[in-house]
């Protein structure tokens, strides 16, 4: 089952069929811990009338807070002990690769998340980008998984490589966050064997493309949600990035036009252009 937020409201996609559903908010989906049930139930007594497939859906949150865990692949820990090797950060990303408790940070307000088919940004003060593609839980106001969305942790690599203490501004700006295209409701964890994939495109040519798969991540998907909701209270449900597997060489960087698609199989693709 999937969730689509669209201008003319919220429409789920099940068994091949689109419903609108005119149940409740937004917020009020989000925080249940049995949206499948729910939405199943709604479909089968016919409280949910038929409508076509959506088009250009909306970033898939309202009132959520979107998090974000780091350092959780391989990859993302050799590429900012690379970037802070200079500064004499890199031992913090060495140390909370292997520690108990996770590298968990804010990432974005709701309102300040961008959809799929519109732009993200790169800073003006930083000369080395690139994005993120991540699989973003969906959580309930309890901290249940009940969903999964795309989301890309756009990063300003020279700023967090400066001083690690810089990542709020190198992670938080205006068109730093985007996720969707949808919310795939699952009750089922999503296989091991699921790819993450990206493809840049500049003037319409690959620049850069690559995968990891959730086998490759170094924590377990409950235990990260369990660490975000240990001390703090998301009463609209909350939504949460699990980190990259995948950064392009030193080499790259993004620039402006650049189109950035980020697919998971059995949710969609994210597509996002440079602004
Ligand atoms: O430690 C900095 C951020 C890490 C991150 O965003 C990631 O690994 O995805
Ligand atoms: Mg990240």
């Amino acid at each position: 089952m999937k969730l689509f937020r669209t201008q003319q409201g919220i429409v789920i996609e099940q068994a091949g069929q689109h419903y609108s559903f005119n149940g409740g908010t937004w917020d009020a989906l989000i925080a249940r811990d049995d949206i499948q049930a729910f939405l199943q139930a709604q479909i089968d007594t016919g409280r949910m009338p038929k409508v076509a497939a959506p088009v250009n859906p909306k970033a898939p949150v309202v009132g959520q807070e979107i998090w974000a865990a780091g350092v959780t692949y391989m990859r993302s820990r050799e590429a900012r002990m690379e970037e802070s090797k200079s500064s004499g950060g890199g031992d913090f990303y060495d140390k909370v690769y292997v520690a108990e408790r996770p590298e968990i940070f804010y990432k974005s307000a709701g309102h300040r998340a961008v959809g799929t088919g519109t732009n993200v940004r790169i800073r003006k003060d930083s000369k080395w980008n690139v994005p993120e593609p991540e699989l973003t839980l969906v959580m309930s106001a309890s901290g249940k998984i009940t969903g999964y969305t795309i989301g890309n942790d756009m990063s300003s690599r020279d700023i967090e490589g400066e001083n690690p203490l810089y990542l709020p501004q190198a992670k938080c700006y205006d068109g730093a966050c985007a996720v969707g295209p949808c919310i795939l409701i699952s009750k089922d964890p999503l296989p091991k064997d699921t790819t993450i994939k990206i493809v840049i495109s500049r003037g319409g040519k690959e620049v850069f493309s690559g995968s990891t798969a959730l086998s490759q991540m170094k924590r377990e998907l409950p235990s990260l949600a369990a660490y975000l909701y240990r001390e703090t209270t998301f009463k609209t449900g909350c939504l949460l990035m699990t980190g990259t597997g995948v950064v392009p060489g030193d080499g790259f960087t993004l620039a402006s036009g650049d189109e950035i698609a980020i697919t998971i199989e059995p949710i969609g693709t994210l597509v996002n252009t440079v602004e």
